[in-house]
C-alpha cells in the first residue's frame, strides 16, 4: 500500500564560507569492524573518532537504500519523519517515486518502521565495538539520516552532537555514520578535529542552525573523512564535526544512529542549555 507523504520542507538557509570545510588532510581507516581492538579503542579515546572501511557489506547497504526508498515512497504506514530539501520545491513534482530521495534533507525515527535499516543499528558487529567504547551494553537512542542529495544538499553546520541531546556531561555517546554511497570531499563527506572532543562543551548558536560559531571555527584545521559506501566514522559526542553543501552531481546519502551507555540517566533541556547554549549568556556570534 501507498500513503500519500507530506511535504514538509526546509527552511531556506544562507551559504557557507567555503573556507569553513576546507581539509587539511583525510583520516586514516581501519579495515573491518571485526579490526577493531584494544589498540584502535585507545586512538578512539585520544582523537574522537575512529573511521572503518567495509563495515557493512554491498547487500546490507542496499538493503538499507532500499529501506529509504520506501520510506519515501510511501510504502511504510504511519511514517511522518521526512523533510525535504528547501530547493526542492521545484525539484519534487519531476521526480518519479523512485527518484523521491534526491529531494530528501533528512529522515529520523524510522527504525521501528524499517526493519532493514533496524537490522543495521542492531548489526552484532557493530554492537561489539559499541560495547568496547562505551564499557556497557549499548542503547541506540536516536536513529537519523541526511541524504544532501546531488546539487541541493546542505550544510550541516559544525557543532557537537551533545548539544542536541539531554543527557549530562560525561555520558558516553557515541555517534555511528554510516555511508551508504561513496562519501567524498567533493559531495559533502563528514569534517572533524581530531581531539577537540577532550576540550568539552562548546556553546552553540541558532544561526543557520543550531551550531557553533563560524568565527571559532574558522582557521581551524580539519580533516576530512572519505568513505566508500559500508564505511563508517564513530565519534564521541563532544567531537566538533560538520558537512559542507552537495553541489556536486554525486549522491551522499548516509545513515547515523546515535548509542549511549546503558545506565545513563537522562538530564533536562534547561541543563543542556545551561552548558551548550548562548542564550542569556551576553555573547554574540
Ligand atoms: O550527514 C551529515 O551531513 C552530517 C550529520 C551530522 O553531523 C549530524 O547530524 O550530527
Amino acid at each position: 500500500m501507498i500513503t500519500e507523504i507530506a511535504l514538509d520542507f526546509a527552511q531556506e538557509v544562507a551559504a557557507h564560507a567555503p573556507e569553513l570545510y576546507q581539509p587539511i588532510g583525510v583520516v586514516e581507516p581501519i579495515h573491518t569492524l571485526d579490526a577493531f581492538d584494544e589498540t584502535t579503542l585507545a586512538q578512539y579515546c585520544r582523537d574522537g573518532y575512529v573511521a572503518i572501511e567495509d563495515a557493512f557489506t554491498a547487500e546490507e547497504i542496499q538493503e538499507a537504500k532500499d529501506g529509504l526508498n520506501d520510506l519515501v515512497m510511501g510504502k511504510r504506514e504511519g511514517f511522518t519523519g521526512i523533510q525535504f530539501e528547501s530547493q526542492a520545491r521545484e525539484l519534487l513534482p519531476s521526480l518519479g517515486l523512485e527518484n523521491r530521495l534526491d529531494a530528501v534533507r533528512k529522515f529520523w525515527k524510522f527504525v521501528e518502521y524499517e526493519p532493514r535499516l533496524d537490522a543495521m543499528a542492531r548489526n552484532p558487529r557493530l554492537l561489539r565495538v559499541l560495547e568496547l567504547i562505551l564499557g556497557e551494553t549499548p542503547v541506540m537512542f536516536q536513529d537519523m539520516a541526511l541524504i544532501k542529495p546531488p546539487k541541493i544538499g546542505v550544510e550541516k553546520p559544525w557543532h557537537q552532537d551533545q548539544a542536541y541531546f539531554d543527557y549530562p556531561l560525561g555520558t558516553r555517546i557515541v555517534g555511528v555514520w554510516i555511508a551508504l554511497d561513496a562519501a567524498t570531499v567533493e559531495n559533502g563527506c563528514m569534517r572533524l578535529l581530531p581531539g577537540l572532543h577532550r576540550e568539552g562543551p562548546k556553546l552553540h548558536f541558532k544561526r543557520r542552525d543550531w551550531q557553533i560559531c563560524d568565527a571559532e571555527m574558522m582557521g581551524l584545521h580539519p580533516l576530512a573523512a572519505p568513505l566508500r559506501p559500508g564505511g563508517l566514522l564513530l565519534f564521541d559526542g563532544l567531537l566538533p564535526h560538520g558537512t559542507p553543501t552537495n553541489s556536486s552531481p554525486h549522491r551522499r546519502r548516509a545513515v547515523q544512529f546515535h548509542y549511549r551507555n546503558e545506565s545513563a540517566q537522562k538530564t533536562s533541556s534547561e541543563d543542556r542549555l545551561a552548558i551548550f547554549g548562548s542564550e542569556g549568556k551576553d555573547v554574540s556570534c
